[in-house]
């Protein structure tokens, strides 16, 4: 199967995070690869990512990166394979930081922003998933599934804890 998405992070420290992305696409059947891709410690792996990506077949990158996350942003100026960004939460600042670094891209640039944390890593892998299935129509019936399963493991009511 060829690897469409590349999920790419600054550190080995954001693994735990960007797992839930890759969960999310392991549960929906998507090949992807992982790499750790900094944008201060490995810029020229960045550089050679980003001028590749293209040609080797990704269709969609996800990057996640803390603190001053310059990694999403470096990467959509690079190629033109969609970027979707994922603040990483730090200690110092809670992952506002890297928040406002991925989110405030200037124009021309783009980087689609998810929530900080584990739950933008894990919507990230889902809109990667509804990306793939614009053209793709059995993944668009496993994410159908997917998001039914979740639809319906949500109770009518809520019950005394
Ligand atoms: C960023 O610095 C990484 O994305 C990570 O979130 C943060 C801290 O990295 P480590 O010091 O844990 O390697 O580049």
């Amino acid at each position: 199967m060829a690897v469409k998405v590349g999920i790419i992070m600054g550190s080995q420290s954001d693994w735990p995070t960007m797992r839930e992305a890759a969960l999310i696409l392991e549960e929906l059947g998507i090949a992807y690869e992982k790499k750790i891709v900094s944008a201060h410690r490995t810029p020229d792996r960045l550089w050679d990512y980003g001028k590749t990506a293209a040609d080797r077949g990704l269709h969609v990158i996800i990057a996640g990166a803390g603190g001053a996350a310059h990694l999403p942003g470096m990467m959509a100026s690079k190629t033109r394979v969609p970027v979707i960004g994922v603040p990483v939460q730090t200690r110092a600042l809670s992952g506002v930081d890297s928040l406002y670094s991925i989110v405030q891209m200037p124009k021309g640039f783009p980087v689609a922003t998810m929530a900080i944390g584990a739950a933008g890593a894990a919507n990230a892998g889902l809109m990667a998933a509804g990306i793939l299935a614009i053209s793709d129509p059995e993944l668009a019936a496993r994410l159908d599934d997917w998001r039914a399963a979740l639809s319906a493991s949500i109770p009518d009511e809520p019950q005394d804890e």
